[in-house]
């Protein structure tokens, strides 16, 4: 395995560094972390697909980088590593069974299996600077790395208890907000977003942000808080159904925005005795997130593949969270099992 201070060597005798990075606050901010330190790199963003692969060949052809980078991607397909003709360093923190080798590549599971520190924590020690990007990052993929020395420096984002979670954090501060400006910024058309992140290589601090202190803090605020007003309708509609049953069910659709992961996420952290069951209707598909919590031990891996039997549909991830996609006439079935396999 490559080591950090290798990649930094690396990445400063790189001329025109490529760098793909995954579409949510922890792919975002590592490419931040980059580009604000080196002010080289051409940041491509990966929507839509846990794999980089040979599509994202044309970006490498147009651009011809000396260096490609790959950050919090769990998969790059052996098509595209083979058809890059450029050294690549992939940054991963996803259970590195999906490497093979032809990559220089640095996975803190390789080490420790336990050990899943978000991408942003480890781009952070390559630059060691802009310590709050990091901590969006970090915080966005519920860790809290760093976040003692964090609080030393932003005593006013954050409270001066102790936190023992990530959603505490996320849901309950100043700086919860910010992580929530990053993730929203990231929702709709990939070329606005371009827009929001160079708007975001301007920001120096996340005071610019929250009181809107410059032009662009202005603006990125405004589009947070256009996607908010969205996100809160789901939120409240969420709630009220969902008083009576251990299982709380939302369904909805938008055009534009998927809200499944932030919606589940919320729900889960003030309702930890429920199971979160949230999913957009798209197409002829439900697609979406379940989620439960440490604290009601009801482990969902199990409880999805045996509710998914015989159906039209996918899912899987982690103990207490998962996706899914299902038929849009085989969601009440599936529905309907979850119900029964958690009472
Ligand atoms: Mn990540």
């Amino acid at each position: 395995m490559i080591n950090l201070r290798e990649i930094r060597e690396i990445i400063e005798k790189s001329q025109n560094p490529l760098v793909f990075f995954d579409d949510d606050p922890d792919g975002l901010c590592s490419y931040l972390l980059l580009e604000k330190k080196y002010k080289k790199f051409k940041g491509v963003i990966l929507k839509n697909s846990p794999v980089l692969d040979e599509r994202y060949i044309l970006k490498v052809r147009q651009y011809c980088p000396d260096l490609i980078l790959v950050l919090d991607k769990p998969m790059i397909s052996d098509e595209f590593i083979k058809e890059a003709h450029v050294p690549i360093i992939w940054i991963d923190h996803h259970s590195p069974e999906n490497f093979h080798g032809g990559v220089d590549y640095f996975n803190p599971r390789l080490r420790d299996d336990k050990d899943n520190r978000p991408v942003s924590y480890w781009c952070y020690k390559i630059t060691n600077d802009n310590l709050w990007i990091a901590m969006v990052g970090i915080v966005g993929d519920w860790h809290l790395s760093c976040y003692t020395q964090f609080k030393k420096k932003y005593k006013d984002l954050v409270p001066s208890k102790i936190i023992k979670n990530p959603p505490e954090v996320m849901f309950d501060t100043d700086f919860g907000k910010i992580v929530k400006v990053f993730s929203f910024i990231l929702k709709g058309r990939a070329g606005d977003v371009y827009e929001y992140i160079s708007l975001l290589l301007n920001i120096r601090t996340p005071y610019e942000i929250l009181s809107q202190k410059s032009e662009a803090g202005k603006m990125l605020y405004e589009k947070f808080d256009k996607v908010n007003k969205v996100y809160k309708t789901f939120l409240e509609k969420a709630i009220l159904e969902s008083r009576e049953d251990k299982l709380v069910v939302f369904t909805y659709s938008h055009k534009k925005y998927s809200f499944s992961s932030e919606l589940s996420n919320e729900l889960i952290y003030r309702y930890p005795d429920k199971v979160i069951l949230v999913g957009r209707e798209q197409n002829e598909e439900v697609k979406g997130s379940l989620r439960s919590s440490e604290s009601s031990g009801i482990e969902l891996p199990s409880i999805l593949s045996k509710s998914l039997e015989g159906l039209e549909g996918q899912g899987g991830g982690h103990t207490f969270a998962c996706g899914f996609h299902v038929k849009k006439q085989d969601f009440i079935k599936f529905k309907n099992r979850i119900q029964k396999s958690i009472r």
